[in-house]
């Protein structure tokens, strides 16, 4: 029987029973994380729950337990599931308490939420590209923070499904931000150029990684946002998120970019990114 985390405790999927007030449910007044498992393994796990109690901290939500503490539980949790590759969803809200939008005044247990989904690698996206279109960023002021409210990225992302594109590229005015679900880079004469990290971004945690491969491959990086038109007439667009890894784009609305394939700077990210998966499964 498929298993999930219920609080500490591993139980019975089919057994799991939500409160109707819980202010997940009521308010979106939680954070998540989806971490992803490479044949058995966990990638990046310290970064996401690092970023998860950050995002904690940044709603005044104790988690209450050690990070090593939840990272044993999500460990067991792959382990109990016997999941290779997939993904991990953890959520935590701020507890089950009867409708009222300041917080609970009492003692109230924030609920977890745990579990395992098997998920292929993209590698048809990977290789080939996907295409995108332009949404302008309605969200609030702190997509820093990894917030179950997601009502702007899925008015996005449904944008971009119907006009039969992967992604949705957000821009606030003329700058570029964020994808609906991934972070966005430009390429240009052998340059890098990506949203800094402020409040109007997540900080991802495979855009970290692209940092890393970025200094490895010696490809310069200016954290500085671009301009939807120069986002067009990038050599290279790419986007990057914990499912997506490393995913180019090769078209935005009805623009080619470049040579319509993804790009030589874009393949060596994915070539360098590809090794320290490989690195974690000889762990
Ligand atoms: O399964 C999925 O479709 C996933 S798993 C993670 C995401 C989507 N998206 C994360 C994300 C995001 O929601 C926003 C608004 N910006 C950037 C990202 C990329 O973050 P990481 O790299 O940490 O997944």
């Amino acid at each position: 029987m498929e298993k999930m985390l219920y609080n500490d405790r591993l139980i019975d999927i089919e057994d799991a029973k939500l409160s109707i007030n819980d202010r997940g449910y009521q308010f979106g007044d939680g954070i998540y994380e989806v971490i992803k498992v490479y044949e058995g393994s966990m990638f990046t796990a310290t970064e996401h729950i690092d970023r998860l109690y950050r995002s904690a901290d940044e709603i005044r939500l104790v988690i209450p337990y050690t990070k090593d503490v939840l990272h044993k539980m999500l460990y067991d949790l792959v382990e109990e599931n016997e999941l290779a590759t997939g993904h991990i969803y953890l959520q935590i809200t701020r507890g089950i308490a009867p409708r009222n939008h300041a917080f609970p005044t009492d003692f109230t247990e924030p609920t977890l939420i745990a579990y395992t989904q098997v998920a292929e690698r993209p590698i048809n996206n990977l290789r080939f590209g996907v295409s995108a279109i332009f949404v302008e960023d309605i969200r609030w002021l702190r997509c820093d923070i990894k917030s179950l409210n997601l009502l702007g990225n899925v008015l996005a992302k449904q944008q971009a499904h119907e006009a039969h594109c992967y992604e949705a590229i957000q821009h606030r005015g003329e700058m570029v931000t964020e994808g609906s679900s991934s972070n966005i880079y430009g390429i240009k004469d052998g340059v890098l150029y990506t949203h800094p990290i402020n409040n109007y971004i997540l900080n991802g945690i495979t855009r970290q990684v692209v940092m890393k491969c970025c200094k490895e491959i010696g490809l310069s990086v200016v954290e500085e946002a671009f301009t939807k038109e120069q986002a067009l007439q990038m050599d290279e667009v790419f986007l990057s998120s914990t499912s997506s890894e490393i995913t180019p784009i090769i078209k935005i609305e009805n623009t080619v970019i470049k040579s319509g394939e993804p790009g030589i700077y874009t393949r060596k990210i994915q070539q360098t990114f590809e090794e320290k998966v490989q690195q974690l499964l000889l762990v």
